[in-house]
């Protein structure tokens, strides 16, 4: 059985957090005061505002460190775990040559009003992320980027004219819930449009996605910070490769 813990900062299990958020209303006294009762009524005693700036005439800034008694019990955390092996770009190219006998075709767009192309570009670029090679550098991958903004109909249209084997999409801005909205959305039209079980595997990404959510958004796997372009071919190649030998078989 795992311990439980608290959290660490000055002495271990000092129970100290930092915490930072913003009020709507303008630096002063007053304001520090106001980001103390908040701390406060959220559990941090003794809690010390330790930085607060304005953001504007009518915002303040702050971060307030203090010490908090709750208990952390490891055992009880669930995550998504990773359920396929991390190949190279070399195995990749090889089981996609092997099973599929022609290229793997990708399709990704950033979709609905989101600009933020760079979380999909470090995935598709040629040049990568965090050390590794995007998927435009696989041999066996054809990686269609449609870039910004696209709508979930030119992003279907598209998908269906390339063949798609896989669609992956970008959403970063959560405002109002976006990205869950035009996931579902996504999702949903891409059902409408194919045959039960011919639909291509449907990819989500984006900072601020959880990624035990992929059976609510309707999509086949979510990837969020940090996700660099080897995990998402690998887990590509696995499903897709793994798919068709059962179908050959
Ligand atoms: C750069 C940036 C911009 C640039 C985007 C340029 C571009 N071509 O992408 C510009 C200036 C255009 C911009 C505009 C806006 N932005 Co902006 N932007 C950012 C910023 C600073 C960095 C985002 C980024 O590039 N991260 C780096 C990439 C590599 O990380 P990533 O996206 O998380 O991607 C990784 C993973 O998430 C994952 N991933 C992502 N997508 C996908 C997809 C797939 C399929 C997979 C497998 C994985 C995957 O893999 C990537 C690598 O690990 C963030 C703040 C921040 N520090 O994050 C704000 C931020 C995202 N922006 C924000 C906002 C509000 C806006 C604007 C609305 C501002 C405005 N009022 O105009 C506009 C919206 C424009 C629009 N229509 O979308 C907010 C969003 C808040 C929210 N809760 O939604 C943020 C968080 C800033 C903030 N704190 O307020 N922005």
């Amino acid at each position: 059985m795992s311990p439980v813990i608290r959290p660490y900062g000055d002495t271990t299990g000092d129970g100290m957090v930092q915490l930072s958020f913003t009020l709507p209303m303008p630096h002063s006294k007053i304001a520090d005061g106001a980001a103390l009762q908040l701390a406060t009524k959220m559990g941090m005693d003794p809690a010390l505002v330790v930085h607060s700036k304005p953001m504007g005439p009518d915002y303040t800034f702050f971060v307030v460190y203090g010490r908090v008694n709750h208990l952390v019990d490891p055992s009880q955390v669930q995550v998504v775990e990773r359920d396929f092996p991390l190949l190279t770009p070399k195995e990749a190219n090889a089981a996609i040559k092997r099973s599929l006998r022609r290229r793997l075709v990708v399709v990704g767009a950033c979709i609905g009003t989101d600009a933020h192309t760079v979380g999909i570009d470090a995935i598709l670029n040629i040049k990568g992320f965090a050390g590794e090679k995007g998927l435009e550098y696989y041999r066996e991958l054809k990686v269609v980027n449609l870039g910004a903004q696209v709508s979930v109909p030119q992003l279907v249209d598209r998908a269906l004219a390339e063949k798609a084997d896989a669609v992956l999409i970008s959403q970063v801005v959560t405002q109002r819930d976006a990205h869950l909205l035009n996931t579902r959305e996504m999702s949903a039209a891409f059902r409408e449009a194919y045959p039960a079980g011919k639909r291509p595997l449907l990819v989500v990404g984006g900072p601020r996605f959880d990624e035990a959510m992929a059976d609510e958004l309707g999509v086949d796997r979510v990837f969020t910070r940090g996700a660099t372009p080897g995990e998402v071919a690998s887990f590509l190649v696995h499903r897709i490769t793994t798919a068709s030998s059962r179908k050959a078989s």
